[in-house]
């Protein structure tokens, strides 16, 4: 039987990559596998702006064994992927998938043979399309539906799996389905919502670390959050007020279920500055105080860059095409605060901030203010369009000049006594973009889209093997020391 223990015993730090289940597996109902919300957003709404959906993807389902391959041959020792609930459960409750249960059997094992360390998120925005129907995460039964999905995936996977995080994203999932509106089910600037998801959201944790913990799972479970490290404008007029309101809204509700193991101390203040109800359980102390992880994954993309509230109502400014946009990325919440727009930082075309100082800033913060947890960075990667040269070979310098730098201020935070064990890139090769399709790439190996999806490592795929060879070794030598 494998064990926890032994992972970092021979491992001196997890270099490796991530996926999501919708975003690269296709094969949307092959085997059993039920409907899910994306499935459903992506064939029928109008408010699918890209018209692509996941239905093929990069076909892992069926590639899965070349990608993994890739992953060993680029030096990788470890995998990062979601499960589909729906996959397992195709309802969301009740009767299971063994069809389903095969498929991941075939994949951990298959990591395993070739010594690369799978790391499982339970779920990655995928909901099934029964549970959407019920309300989706607004319905607190969501939560138990979901403990007894983890529950089937430890039983059946916690013998050779000993890395886990429960959801990816609560926060800015939460955003997105009920703020931006661009993820189903589609609610724009609806603030309740987006707060009674992020609770719910970080109940369904709890509930499933909880039984993770009972069922006596030998391994390390966590969450997975979107960094959104909050900096404020230094023309703020009340800057104090503005961190608590902004890392609030940002950070508060993920962070301290997860690293604390309790709601936010300033839960009820933020209720009333921000007028919501939220819908709580009679128990949640109890509850969220087995929410508490073992370490927290953190997914480095940019900061929450902010102001005083300027003027004018509720508003989002979301660029979801790229096409070199200069304005700002963020939000105004009427009479509480707004993003602001820094010049002096270099932006991709999507408008987002290409930030990496934000990689050191944000591991520091934890590391202060957090009781100094194990940090893994689960994502962080380069988003662009791209396009190969006649032989399908990607020169994508552009990716590794960011890459580096993120890097180096990474080693800059562990140098300062930040526990960071592991390091996903995003992505292990291209694969659907939420909102932009297969446009957007990210991908360390090319997938050539149009010609039978075959896999072509970029450039920055071998850059960041001689990366990881020349920094294992290093390690190698300090843990044979440590021995
Ligand atoms: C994270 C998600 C990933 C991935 C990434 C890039 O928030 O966890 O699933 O998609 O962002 O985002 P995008 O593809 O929208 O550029």
């Amino acid at each position: 039987m494998r064990k926890f223990d032994d992972v970092f015993k021979n491992k001196a730090f997890l270099w490796g990559s991530a996926t999501a289940a919708y975003q690269c597996e296709g094969a949307w109902d092959e085997d059993g596998k039920g409907l899910g919300e994306w499935d459903y957003f992506n064939h029928h709404s109008p408010l699918n702006i890209n018209q692509e959906d996941g239905d093929t993807a990069s076909d892992f389902y069926h590639f899965y064994k070349k990608d993994i391959d890739m992953m060993a041959e680029g030096k990788q020792n470890t995998y990062r992927f979601s499960i589909a609930w729906s996959r397992i459960i195709p309802n969301g409750y009740g009767q299971v998938n063994q069809a389903g249960i095969e498929f991941y059997n075939q994949v951990i094992d298959y990591c395993l043979e070739k010594d690369i360390e799978p790391n499982i998120t339970l779920f990655h925005y995928d909901l099934p399309l029964e549970i959407a129907k019920e309300g989706g995460w607004l319905n607190v039964k969501i939560t138990d539906y979901f403990n007894e999905y983890a529950k089937i995936c430890f039983e059946n996977f916690g013998d050779r799996v000993k890395l886990w995080a429960t959801i990816n994203e609560p926060r800015y999932y939460a955003y997105c389905t009920n703020v931006v509106g661009n993820y189903p089910p589609n609610r724009k600037l609806d603030f309740q919502s987006y707060f009674q998801y992020q609770y719910n959201l970080m109940l369904a944790s709890a509930k499933a670390i909880r039984s993770f913990r009972e069922m006596k799972i030998d391994g390390i479970i966590g969450i997975v959050h979107d960094n959104g490290n909050v900096e404020v404008d230094p023309a703020t007029k009340e800057p104090e007020n503005i961190f608590e309101v902004a890392d609030f809204f940002y950070n508060r509700l993920i962070l301290c279920p997860t690293l604390l193991g309790q709601l936010p101390s300033e839960l009820d203040k933020m209720i009333q500055v921000f007028g919501f109800t939220l819908l709580r359980v009679e128990n949640e102390a109890e509850l969220f105080s087995y929410g508490k992880g073992d370490y927290l994954g953190l997914n480095l993309y940019n900061r929450q860059y902010v102001t005083d509230w300027q003027k004018g109502s509720s508003q989002v400014f979301h660029n979801n095409k790229g096409t070199g946009s200069n304005n700002k990325e963020g939000i105004r919440v009427e009479n509480i605060f707004e993003s602001s727009f820094d010049e002096q930082v270099r932006r991709n075309k999507w408008g987002r901030e290409v930030n990496p100082r934000v990689m050191y800033t944000a591991l520091k913060e934890i590391q202060d203010r957090y009781e100094n947890p194990m940090i893994m960075i689960t994502e962080n990667g380069h988003g662009c369009y791209e396009k190969p040269d006649a032989s399908g070979h990607v020169e994508d310098d552009e990716r590794i000049e960011v890459f580096q730098q993120f890097l180096s201020y990474m080693q800059d935070a562990i140098d300062e006594g930040v526990n960071v064990t592991g390091y996903y890139h995003w992505s292990t090769m291209d694969l659907y973009s939420w909102i932009n399709g297969y446009k957007k790439r990210y991908g360390l190996v090319r997938v050539d889209f149009d010609n039978q999806l075959e896999r072509i490592p970029k450039k920055s795929y071998f850059w960041y093997r001689d990366y990881i060879i020349n920094h294992l070794s290093q390690g190698e030598e300090k843990l044979a020391k440590s021995n």
